[in-house]
């Protein structure tokens, strides 16, 4: 099932630089319905959990740094294919291997500092949903208040 959800955050640095815009605008173009979304800013023990799967990574002390820096924006991204298809848009991890038009590409300023996060898997897309928003405030196109991954 390639799932028809996937969740996203614009990081500190893209967010500092104003570009929330133009990556919604990215976003939406390419088909993406916004199911949910928030502003927030990340305490150091929700990025820890959040990466947790990177704790023993040389970057993950400098991961949780940065991403505790400032506000992101976090949100729940609707479509066919959803999680496949939102990887193929943002790009590659590191900004100087994604391919020309994708979010890193265009926002990305390092590895590091690179814009935005989306799911790996229809199962990481749903706990992380999940981490961030209750059931109740995500909005299917339905205009269901009910989550089905
Ligand atoms: P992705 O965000 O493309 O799923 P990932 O899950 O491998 O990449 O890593 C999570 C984040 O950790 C990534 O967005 C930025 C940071 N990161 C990954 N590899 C890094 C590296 N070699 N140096 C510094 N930061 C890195
Ligand atoms: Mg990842």
């Amino acid at each position: 099932d390639s799932g028809n959800f996937t969740f996203t955050m614009i990081k500190p640095g893209a967010v500092n630089n104003e570009y929330i815009g133009p990556i919604l605008a990215k976003i939406t173009d390419a088909g993406f319905r916004i199911a949910a979304m928030k502003m927030i800013k990340l305490r150091t023990a929700q990025a820890e959990v959040f990466y947790g799967i990177h704790k023993e990574r040389p970057f993950f002390r400098s991961l949780v740094e940065f991403m505790t820096s400032g506000p992101i924006v976090v949100a729940v991204l609707e479509k066919e294919n959803a999680v496949q298809s939102y990887r193929e848009l943002i790009g590659s991890t590191n900004p100087e291997e994604a391919k020309s038009g994708t979010i890193r590409k265009l926002f990305a300023e390092s590895v590091s500092k690179n814009a935005v996060h989306g799911s790996d898997s229809v199962e990481n897309a749903a706990n992380e949903a999940l981490f961030f928003f209750s059931r109740s405030e995500i909005f299917t196109e339905s205009g269901e208040v009910k989550l089905q991954f």
